[in-house]
């Protein structure tokens, strides 16, 4: 298929200029003013509108199974919902089991990824800890096209991992050139706050917030991140809600440490208020960790974003029915975790940090996109409008409105937390792998349409931070490999 936009300013991180985008065979082939349009070409006319990379949300959990069952929107309603909202690329995240093989988890994801409507990429996730996982994690890296592990230092008996098998599995991913992520709360600490709030007798959703306050995440980020520099690796920290997680984040970076924040669509624009709600289903629906914090540090997060310090906005896309909620009737505990946002990041990004002046239209592009394609090594093939990038494309008319409404999404839940959201500046069309995805409000992709995405690693000379000193090493002895 041959695509022509034409009369739209092209927008990338780095760039703006009115030109055409020429797009064949799944690539953009040309980028330039007044291209000719080869025979049989669809025109777009984009005249006014906004030429920019796909969105790329690098955390969704599509079809997870997770606190008694399985999120209720998978690869296939997830990644329409993707597109219906600019977004052309989702990365989730293969759960191992305990003992289960990282192949076999592997296998099982990329089975549920076949049914994406747009490309999608995978992180695995160090859910348990021995010499297994340990060798599996370089078959990984060099032949599944995973560059990213992620680690929980939440959820105590279940996903957790104990700094231990944090430090190993850190250096691990130094060894192989991989970056490792973290969800950052003190999983030991929310345990307790829990219990804590049961014995009071709060069982209700504000629970769930009470019992994972920002010290929490604040303190695993800060452990993670000097865990990281011991490892002499990386770090990534996921769903970054807070400012003593901001914080230690900026503060690393300053130090020479190369650590990126991912704060969340919803934390950037929602706060805690919402759980003191009298409606149990509305505060349920709006129970994720970690949860929407005070309004005061929102502030914090949009600094991040202009500053720098933060790099990507995601979504942490988990959608669970209202239905799936009320599991926790009686017990917040029980209360599947987890919210939408898939369709909304971008509407929602753009009215909030583009039409108030938070954030440039580049520096929009670089938070949902440019940024995330160059952490997890596929920019510019994702991430950029250049010959030769693929034809991930959205215009954006910065006129279109639309309020954000349940009944009009394409995600499979029964509510939208950005209900009643006034948005200004909407995707007109979505070009996914160089075919029309989206366009005037009518899905066009189909299941299957998307791509998995494997990525290399990085050189591992390159993962190191500046301030690692090999605390493995003896004094005059060369970098030493990790074993099992
Ligand atoms: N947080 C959520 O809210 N859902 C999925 C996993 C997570 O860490
Ligand atoms: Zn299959
Ligand atoms: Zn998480
Ligand atoms: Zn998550």
């Amino acid at each position: 298929m041959t695509i022509l936009i034409r009369g739209g300013t092209v927008v990338n991180h780095d760039f703006e200029t009115r030109a055409d985008v020429l797009i064949d065979g799944g690539k953009i082939v040309a980028v330039g003013p007044k291209l000719e349009a080869p025979a049989g070409a669809e025109i777009i006319d984009a005249g006014g509108a906004y030429v920019m990379p796909g969105g790329i949300d690098p955390h969704t959990h599509l079809d997870m199974p997770f606190m008694g069952t399985s999120s209720s929107d998978d690869f296939e309603t997830g990644t329409r919902a993707a597109l219906a909202g600019g977004t052309t690329m989702v990365v989730d995240f293969c759960l191992p089991g305990p003992g289960q093989s990282l192949l076999a988890a592997y296998q099982e994801w990329r089975h549920k990824g076949e049914k994406a409507a747009c490309d999608y990429g995978l992180h695995m996730a160090i859910t348990w800890w021995d010499k297994q996982v340990f060798d599996e994690m370089e078959a990984v890296v060099k032949t599944y096209g995973i560059n990213t592990f992620k680690h929980f230092l939440a959820y105590k008996g279940a996903l957790m991992v104990n700094d231990d098998e944090l430090f190993h599995s850190f250096q691990r991913c130094a060894g192989l050139g991989a970056l490792p992520l973290v969800h950052a709360e003190n999983g030991d600490i929310v345990f307790r706050l829990q219990q804590h709030y049961i014995d009071l007798g709060v069982t209700g959703p504000e629970g769930h917030s009470y019992s994972r306050p920002p010290e929490v995440e604040g303190e695993a980020t800060n452990r993670a991140i000097m865990i990281a520099d011991m490892a002499g690796s990386p770090l990534y920290v996921v769903h970054t809600s807070c400012k003593e997680s901001h914080e230690a984040i900026a503060r690393a970076r300053a130090a020479g440490k190369r650590v990126y924040g991912e704060p969340l669509i919803q934390h950037l624009v929602l706060d805690d208020s919402e759980y003191q709600s009298k409606d149990w289903d509305y505060a349920a629906r709006r129970v994720m960790s970690p949860p929407f914090r005070d309004k005061s540090h929102q502030a914090s997060l949009w600094a991040g974003l202009q500053s720098g310090s933060l790099q990507v906005v995601a979504t942490d896309h988990c959608a669970f029915t209202t239905e799936q909620k009320r599991y926790g009737l009686g017990d917040f505990r029980k209360i599947p975790n987890g919210t939408g946002g898939l369709e909304d990041r971008l509407p929602v990004l753009w009215a909030a940090g583009v039409n108030t002046g938070r954030l440039t239209r580049e520096e929009f592009v670089a938070v949902t996109s440019t940024n995330i394609a160059r952490i997890l090594n596929v920019y510019p093939r994702k991430g950029r409008i250049a010959p030769g990038s693929d034809a991930d494309v959205i215009v954006w008319d910065p006129s279109a409105e639309k309020t954000v409404s349940a009944a009009k999404q394409f995600s499979a839940i029964d509510y939208n937390v950005f209900e009643g959201y006034a948005c200004k500046g909407l995707p007109a069309v979505t070009i996914s792998g160089g075919k029309i995805a989206f366009k005037a409000g009518e899905m066009r992709a189909e299941k299957g349409d998307g791509q998995y995405v494997a990525r290399d690693p990085f050189p591992a000379a390159h993962v190191a931070n500046a301030t690692w000193k090999d605390l493995t090493r003896p004094r005059g002895v060369e970098r030493i490999e990790v074993t099992p």
